[in-house]
């Protein structure tokens, strides 16, 4: 069970993903960012209280909407903000934007615009860590229900349950892909339940809820960690935001108003800071001082990307192909 402080850390988290991405959404109205972003407002528990499970050396693999898996692994805003404002001192060179952050000093093996992209990747990092290096570093698979349909879904737990690879398989379930949802393009209820073809655990959560979502990721993280292999996990969840930027759909079209309302109110950062003041953990007053703390954070963030220089010419072709390092 998380005991307070970790409950405090995974709010703090949940906050700056939230407000970093309100921030990031008024300057791509402003015409400041380039290209377009998917935002996570919704999803914020599955990123953060992941996060706070993990070690440093532990990895993760990210998908299109990767900002909050990026911050919870450690990931800085003002390098992140540069990114997406297409700066030199981003993470990327200002080369990548939203869909390309990674950060290997931290274990993100980083965001991919290939739905399905990390599920290869994660069990190429689960061989790294049990088969060559011998270690007990896991490494946690974000994807959506999306990509459960696809054939590298499949291959990647087949492997990873035959080898026990230390992966934690998160399919965060927003219920749609796209515009399309679940109903229309799965023939059954719950992801998890396709576990059960490669013999390994299957889980559905509550994905909005902090205590459910860590005991369950803390199992599966010990169980890897252990050499017992892989777990899938299904947190149910809910984009609040358009599939995109720019779609034009964030309220209303292929979902009802009334959905979209429904799942607001079970916002995971009011329902934690509800929990955190019921029971004492802390009190009104310091959950505003580490908002207003995170607001700074933030504005800071957008002051270090405006002051960044853009990229130069030169670095047009770099990072593109595998360069030799000179000995
Ligand atoms: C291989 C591949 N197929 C299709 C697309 C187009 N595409 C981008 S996001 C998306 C939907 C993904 O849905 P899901 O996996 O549930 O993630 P969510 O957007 O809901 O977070 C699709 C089809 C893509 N980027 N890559
Ligand atoms: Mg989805």
């Amino acid at each position: 069970m998380a005991d307070n402080n970790s409950l405090l850390r995974i709010y703090e988290q949940m906050l700056r993903i939230r407000l970093f991405e309100q921030k990031a959404q008024e300057l791509y109205v402003q015409g400041l960012v380039t290209g377009s972003m998917h935002i996570y407002t919704g999803q914020e528990a599955i990123a953060a209280t992941a996060g706070e499970l993990l070690r440093e050396t532990d990895t993760i693999t990210s998908t299109h909407r990767g900002h909050g898996h990026c911050i919870a692994k450690g990931g800085k805003t003002d390098k992140m903000m540069a990114e997406l404002l297409g700066r030199k001192t981003g993470y990327c060179g200002g080369k990548g934007g939203s869909m390309h952050m990674a950060d290997f000093t931290r274990g993100n093996l980083g965001a991919n615009g290939m739905v399905g992209g990390g599920l290869a990747i994660s069990v190429g990092a689960g061989i790294t860590n049990a088969i060559i290096k011998k270690n007990d570093s896991v490494t946690v698979c974000f994807f959506g229900e999306g990509a459960t349909n696809e054939g590298v879904f499949h291959e990647s737990l087949n492997l990873a349950a035959i080898w026990k690879l230390p992966v934690i398989f998160l399919c965060e379930n927003n219920l749609y892909q796209v515009f399309t949802s679940v109903a229309e393009s799965m023939p059954v209820k719950d992801v998890s339940i396709r576990a059960i073809s490669y013999g390994i655990p299957g889980i559905t959560c509550d994905g909005n809820d902090v205590l459910e979502l860590y005991d369950v990721l803390d199992s599966a993280i010990e169980r890897a960690r252990n050499g017992q292999g892989p777990t899938l996990i299904e947190a149910k969840t809910y984009r609040w935001e358009g599939h995109y930027t720019g779609d034009g759909y964030a309220r209303g079209g292929y979902r009802s108003i009334e959905e979209i309302d429904l799942w607001k109110a079970k916002d995971p950062i009011a329902r934690m800071a509800k929990y955190i003041i019921e029971s004492a953990i802390a009190d009104n007053e310091l959950l505003e001082k580490i908002e207003a703390g995170l607001k700074d954070e933030i504005e800071k963030a957008v002051h270090f990307a405006m002051e960044s220089p853009w990229p130069d010419d030169e670095d047009l072709y770099k990072d593109v192909f595998y360069e030799k390092e000179e000995v």
